[in-house]
């Protein structure tokens, strides 16, 4: 007989019982976050379709159904976590601060905030390449009950209680952690539901592929560009390959299925690098380390950096353990 896969419903469920005192708060949270997913998908995927429809009229199409796409991912989320009143608070990469959801309700009794990048890499959705979302999730350090502070939302990675991403990709899947491995699961579109197609995803333990923008090359820290060296000789089980999609999501995601490394070092033009701690990094790194894999800002695990702002920027080293370890070897000996 052949084996129905669990969907992502059942899935949860399931999987309540394994955390200690669960008040099923945090299943409720990952449930509305398939939901706004599933919204998501359905626009990211009429985008193309934008210029056909004939909505926009005179005005540049392209840039309006981008900006329009970022912001309307960032209501959906926003919207779907604050009126089932899951979370206390959320920051988003679209809002300079966080939104408090006490404030707004004085009987508010939940204590999870989520940091969300809605929709990462949305220049590639005008040709048609695979955008994500990424979010995760802490427990706040203020007392239950009160308006959400800051430091609610600026703890260390290895606070995180769940993290994932959901990819727009050839096919839509969710991807997440809650500290017990990595779990994928694939929407089929016809039925609307997210079915388990990858579980309990791991790096191989050899990766080839390294992805960078080599466009930035003249102005990678040295190190960088001794290990990119290493990469290109030939030379025993080498040489590597190179792959970048310019979506984090995306590029992470065949990375951890296939080996490799991401990176995203600091620049003259960016000295703190491009991507996001909070909402960018840290969940990609609980998942890559979930997976097996290695997260670093080049010196240190990113899981470890004290943020210090919302919207705090760092260079970003991820994927395959013995890759991202050989990377650090090489900043090490070329600072
Ligand atoms: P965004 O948050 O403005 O979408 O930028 C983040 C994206 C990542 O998805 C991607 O890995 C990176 O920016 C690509 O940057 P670049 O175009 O400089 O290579
Ligand atoms: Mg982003």
């Amino acid at each position: 007989m052949s084996k129905i896969n669990q969907t992502l419903g059942e899935f949860i469920i399931d999987h309540q019982s394994s955390f200690k005192y669960s008040s099923g708060e945090l299943s409720r949270l990952i449930n509305s976050i398939r939901l706004a997913a599933k919204v998501v998908n359905y626009e990211v995927n009429k985008a193309g379709l934008v210029d056909i429809l004939g909505d926009f009229g005179d005005t540049n199409i392209q840039g309006e159904a981008q900006q329009k796409l970022d912001v309307y991912a960032h209501d959906k989320f926003v919207q779907t976590l604050t009126k089932r009143n899951i979370v206390c608070g959320i920051a988003s990469e679209e809002e300079d601060d966080f939104i408090s959801i006490n404030s707004l309700d004085a009987n508010n009794q939940n204590k999870y905030v989520v940091l969300i990048d809605p929709l990462d890499g949305s220049s590639n959705i005008d040709v048609n390449v695979s955008v994500g979302t990424i979010f995760s999730v802490y427990r706040r350090v203020t007392p239950i009950g009160s308006p959400v502070l800051l430091e609610d939302f600026l703890q260390k990675g290895s606070q995180q209680v769940a993290a994932g991403y959901v990819i727009y990709g050839t096919s839509t899947m969710l991807v997440y952690t809650t500290g017990y491995g990595v779990n994928g699961f694939t929407l089929n579109p016809a039925i609307g539901t997210f079915y388990l197609s990858h579980p309990n995803m791991q790096f191989p333990d050899l990766g080839n592929i390294y992805s960078i923008n080599e466009g930035n090359y003249v102005h990678f820290p040295k190190g960088v560009k001794a290990y990119l060296k290493y990469c290109q000789m030939e030379e025993g089980d080498r040489p590597y390959t190179s792959r970048y999609i310019g979506s984090l999501v995306s590029d992470c995601h065949r990375n951890m299925i296939k080996g490799g490394i991401y990176l995203y070092p600091e620049t003259m033009q960016n000295p703190a690098g491009k991507l996001r701690l909070l909402y960018e990094c840290n969940p990609m790194a609980f998942i890559t380390e979930q997976a097996g894999g290695k997260a670093s800002n080049g010196f240190k695990r990113i899981m470890e950096v004290e943020p210090q702002t919302l919207h705090q920027r760092v260079p970003f080293y991820c994927g395959n353990k013995k890759m991202v370890s050989t990377l650090e070897s090489f900043m090490k000996e070329n600072p």
